[in-house]
Order: structure tokens, then C-alpha cells, then sequence
């Protein structure tokens, strides 16, 4: 279950790596190295005493393991660094990985307490920086802390606003120790059997109240005489059957990884794709810009204008070519504003995104391949051929039709003729007949020829305003939407590596 998760933790930063809160980054990045070590190290239980100087971690220790190997005074400060007393032969990668220098070995007092490394360490709130940097770095990789207290000190401040409340996501691998529990007493036995002496029991109600407060809720307490040994044997029993479980240190590992997993989802970010309207927004603006109306139209007029000039008896193929308007016409204005199009479009698209990831998206966007849109769509534009347009199919049917009035007036010459040679019935008729059936043929070929015409024009703006949309809509699509694209792909991959993550966690 924990590689699951440090898998799933891999995943995730071989995707977010470089684009979430860098300490976080780190510390993950840390996380998972040391994970992989102490994985490799062995399933032994690291139990350090924690502690105020006094407290008696040290005298813990001897009574735990019956021996002498720490060293315990009346001097304060006595214990400067950290040391560990093994229970089976030394595991010296594990105390290597842990960089505890200082390394004995116990006959194992009790079945079970083979699989225990027990870890004395300097006072945690020393006046001595270099035990509290200790004592900090140790608590980051051990398995197991036991908080040492006394009767004075339990309820200090210090203590649980400087250790316990954090590590309040560890409850899993806490016990709590009211050592010099005779003074409660006065020398009196602190148990009487398995029962506490009431005014014992008094303080540990009262420690666990605190330790509720704490975040720390359940976890187990322990009242010990380490003069004396007296309440030992319980916590000496607790701790075999810990280590029996062989579970501590994936607990530990766990409970890191559910706290940095917390924190990276507080990182931010919702995974979310591209809206297709917000692209076909930006497709549209970025060739309004480009002139792509601009240029339909006046393709449409010049059409237009030099398809008129087939419909004159006599003019043949207009001479001048499609005088197309550049497409720059106006220049770093239309530039401004498919800039300000793109930049609404990926500050839009990206707003899902950690704060972090999201800067560095929109930076790397805006300034690398939006800055090339311009250009790019300038030479899509260009190359574009609109040759066809030169010559639109249309102006045959205009070409055909503009001869139909001379068709016309041979025929009815040729039919007037008839009349008059071989004719009969009244001639003004005729005459009305021909004038009417003239001013018919004349009005239906110029509405004809107009009516093509202006199809013809229609037709041939529409296309080339489809053929440059296109060109500036791949432009779009391959610099800007498929960055965009890219940095979302991402960060749905990293959020769903995270989600996993945090599945596995929960189930464990
Ligand atoms: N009466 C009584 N005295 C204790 C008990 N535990 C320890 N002592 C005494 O308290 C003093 C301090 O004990 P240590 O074990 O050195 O305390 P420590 O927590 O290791 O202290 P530092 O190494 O300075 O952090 C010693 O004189 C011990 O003999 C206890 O349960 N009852
Ligand atoms: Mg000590």
C-alpha cells in the first residue's frame, strides 16, 4: 500500500515537479527519497523518547532495556546526542539512514522487543540549539515517539504547541509517558496492581484532556517510575507489541504522506479541460483582426465589379487582376487586438491551474508562441490561394447570358421577316407583339445576368473567407489552443495521480 502511494506521489511530481510551491516540492521530493531507503532498511520499529531535559528519557531508556549504555545525571543538559540502543544485532544502513552515530546493543528484555531500535534523545526544548535542531530532524524520520513528561513540565506550552499539536497527523505513532510519576506520590507506588494511585490518575486525566486539545485524542498513555522501573514493564510490553506488528514504519510513511498529500491538494487547482465556445471565441476574434471579413468582402466587390464588365456586349475577360487588399492593412492595431484576444483566452483557460503552475503557464505562453501568432497567421494568410477567383466559374453563365439579347433579336427579325413574306392577319398586331415580346427577352436577361452576377460575388466572398478562416484557425489551434492544452493535460494527470494517492492513503 505505501509504494502504491509513493508511486502514485512519483507520478505526481513527474508531472506538477516545477510548477507547485517549490518547499513543497522539496519536501515531497525528500519524502519519497527517504521513503525508498527506509523501505529498503527494514521493517525494525524506531522508537525515540522525546523529551524536556529532566524528564528522564535517558533513565527510560536504561529501565527499558535494563541497562546502563545511557547516561543519566543530575547535570542538565546531560544527554547532547542522540543514541540508539538495538535489541538484536546493529542495523547499521537503518542508524546510517536515521544518522544516529551513537550505537549499542541490549539483550532483548522481552519476546517481541527484538524488532525495537530504542532512540535517546537530547531534550527537545534545550537551551542547546544543536539538540533542538537534533531532536527536530530526528522526530522528521523515526517510526515511533514516545513523549516524555513530568509532573511539572506535562502541561507546558512548549510542548504541545511546539511539538504535539503538529504532529497531530501522527497520532497513529505517539505514546505519551508520565515519567516521575513517584513524585506525585510521595514515593508512594504509583500502581497498585494494574491500577494508577489516584492522584496519579488525576494528572494523566487532566495530560489527556491536553492531549485532546492537541489533535491527539486516543493516544495511549503511560505513568512510569524510571528510578525504580515501576510502570515500566507496560510500556516495555506496548512497544514489543508495536514492533511485533512491523507496521509502525509504513504507518509513519503513511501518515507523512497523508499530511504532504493534504497540503498539495490545498496547492490549489481544479482539473478542468477547454470550453469549446471560449475557442471558437478566440478562433473568431484572432481572424476579425487579421481582416478575414475585410478580405471576403472586397474579394466579393472586385467579383463583382469585374464580372460588370463581361455583361458589356463587346468586353471580353477583364484585364486587371484581383486587386486583394494587403492583409495588413491595419497593421499593429488588428495586432493589439487578437494579442488582447489570445491573452483573455489563456488567462481564462489556465485560472484552474495552482498558482504557481498557472503563472508559469501563462508566462510561457504568452511570450513564446502567442508572440509568434502574428507572423504566423500573416504567412497563412498569404499562402492561401484564392487563385481561383481570378476567373469563378459564374462568369460563364454571365458570358452566355449576355448574348441572349442579340439571340433574341435574330429570332424575332427572323420571325418579323416571315410575317412579311409569308404572313397574314394585321400588321400593328404584330408589331405590338414583337415590341413587348423585345422589351420581355431584354428585361429577363439583364435581371438574369445581374442575378448570376451577384451569386457568383456572393459565393466567391464566402469561400475565401472560409479558406482564410481555416488557415488562421489552424494557426490558433496549433500555437495557442494545443500549448494551452498541454499545460491542462498535465495538470489533469497530476490531480488524478493525486487522487489516487489519496484513495490508496485513505483505504490503508
Ligand atoms: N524520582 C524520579 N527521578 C527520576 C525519574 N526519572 C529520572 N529521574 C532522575 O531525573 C534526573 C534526570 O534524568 P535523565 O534520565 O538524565 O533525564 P533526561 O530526560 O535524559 O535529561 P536530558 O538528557 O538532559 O534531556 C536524573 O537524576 C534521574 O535519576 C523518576 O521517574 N523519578
Ligand atoms: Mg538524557
Amino acid at each position: 500500500m505505501i509504494e502504491e502511494a509513493l508511486g502514485g506521489l512519483e507520478a505526481y511530481l513527474a508531472v506538477a515537479g516545477g510548477h507547485i510551491d517549490e518547499a513543497t516540492e522539496a519536501r515531497a521530493q525528500e519524502l519519497l527519497r527517504f521513503a525508498d531507503q527506509r523501505l529498503r532498511a527494514g521493517a525494525q520499529t524506531v522508537v525515540a523518547l522525546a523529551g524536556a531535559t529532566g524528564s528522564g528519557k535517558s533513565s527510560l531508556t536504561n529501565a527499558i532495556s535494563g541497562t546502563q549504555h545511557a547516561r543519566v545525571a543530575a547535570r542538565r543538559p546531560t544527554t547532547s546526542s542522540p543514541l540508539a540502543v538495538s535489541f538484536s544485532a546493529t542495523n547499521a544502513p537503518l542508524l546510517d539512514l536515521l544518522g544516529i552515530a551513537t550505537r549499542r546493543e541490549a539483550a532483548p528484555p522481552l519476546s517481541g522487543m527484538e524488532e525495537v531500535v530504542l532512540v535517546d534523545l537530547p531534550d527537545h526544548d534545550s537551551t542547546q540549539r544543536a539538540h533542538r535542531e537534533e531532536v527536530d530532524r530526528l522526530v522528521r524520520l523515526v517510526d515511533q515517539f514516545v513523549f516524555v513528561v513530568d509532573p511539572q513540565k506535562y502541561a507546558d506550552n512548549a510542548l504541545h504547541a511546539g511539538y504535539l499539536r503538529p504532529l497531530a497527523g501522527h497520532r497513529e505513532v505517539i505514546t505519551v509517558v508520565l515519567n516521575h510519576a513517584d513524585e506525585l506520590t510521595g514515593g508512594e507506588p504509583i500502581l497498585d496492581g494494574d491500577e494508577l494511585d489516584s492522584r496519579v490518575g488525576d494528572v494523566v486525566a487532566h495530560l489527556r484532556t491536553l492531549l485532546d486539545a492537541d489533535g491527539l485524542a486516543g493516544v495511549p498513555i503511560f505513568a512510569t517510575n524510571a528510578s525504580t522501573g515501576e510502570g515500566v514493564d507496560l510500556l516495555r510490553r506496548w512497544l514489543a507489541r508495536i514492533a511485533t506488528r512491523k507496521a509502525a514504519m509504513r504507518e509513519r510513511l503513511a501518515a507523512d504522506l497523508r499530511g504532504l498529500v493534504a497540503d498539495l491538494e490545498r496547492e490549489g487547482g481544479r482539473a478542468e479541460g477547454l470550453h469549446e465556445s471560449a475557442i471558437v471565441e478566440l478562433k473568431r476574434d484572432v481572424a476579425a483582426a487579421a481582416g478575414v471579413p475585410r478580405m471576403a468582402q472586397a474579394v466579393r466587390r472586385a467579383v463583382q465589379r469585374r464580372g460588370a464588365m463581361l455583361q458589356r456586349i463587346g468586353g471580353g475577360t477583364p484585364d486587371e487582376h484581383l486587386a486583394l487588399p494587403s492583409h495588413r492593412v491595419a497593421g499593429a492595431g488588428d495586432d493589439a487586438r487578437a494579442g488582447q484576444a489570445v491573452r483573455r483566452f489563456v488567462t481564462e483557460a489556465t485560472d484552474c491551474l495552482p498558482p504557481r503552475w498557472r503563472e508559469e503557464a501563462r508566462r510561457g505562453i504568452l511570450q513564446g508562441p502567442a508572440k509568434r501568432l502574428p507572423a504566423a497567421v500573416d504567412q497563412a494568410m498569404r499562402d492561401v490561394d484564392l487563385s481561383d477567383m481570378e476567373a469563378p466559374v459564374g462568369w460563364g453563365l454571365v458570358r452566355l447570358v449576355k448574348w441572349m439579347p442579340i439571340v433574341a433579336a435574330l429570332g424575332i427579325a427572323g420571325w418579323v421577316a416571315y410575317q412579311i413574306f409569308w404572313g397574314a392577319g394585321s400588321v400593328g398586331l404584330q408589331i405590338v407583339t414583337i415590341l413587348g415580346a423585345s422589351l420581355a427577352a431584354l428585361v429577363v436577361v439583364s435581371l438574369l445576368g445581374d442575378g448570376i452576377l451577384r451569386l457568383t460575388a456572393r459565393k466567391a466572398g464566402r469561400t475565401t473567407g472560409r479558406r482564410l478562416t481555416s488557415a488562421v484557425d489552424e494557426q490558433v489551434e496549433r500555437l495557442i489552443v494545443d500549448a494551452v492544452q498541454q499545460e491542462l493535460e498535465a495538470h489533469v494527470a497530476a490531480e488524478s495521480a493525486l487522487g489516487r494517492m489519496a484513495g490508496i492513503l485513505a483505504r490503508g
